[in-house]
């Protein structure tokens, strides 16, 4: 009976765990860094921008398909929760498309 309830508290820790997955990217003068990136597509995705540098043209983000854009203050964590994705490829990019980046979905 023990061992019962300690294999469901570790079933459900790890299910929990597994939920979502976070990916910081950067801004940096390079771009989005990563700017190539795997997700799960039976994990929720959340990216978690900090844009650190004021040299880019990336100062905002959007993902066209998904009808997303917000902006990227300087030196400030922006979490974007995109849900669990359909395989595939999602792009991302800067206002004018310039800065972009592509997630890998699998
Ligand atoms: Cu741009």
């Amino acid at each position: 009976m023990k061992n019962i309830f300690f294999l469901s508290l570790v079933f459900l820790s790890t299910t929990a765990f597994a939920l979502t997955e976070t990916i910081k990217v950067a801004v940096t003068e390079k771009g989005f860094e990563p700017s190539v990136i795997k997700v799960d597509s039976k994990k929720e995705t959340i990216l978690s921008f900090t844009r650190k540098t004021d040299s880019t043209c990336a100062k905002e983000i959007v993902f066209v398909s998904k009808k997303i854009k917000r902006d990227l203050p300087l030196n400030t964590v922006v979490a974007i929760n995109l849900g669990k994705l359909p395989k595939g490829e999602v792009k991302f990019s800067c206002g004018m498309d310039m800065v972009s980046g592509v997630i890998n979905v699998q």
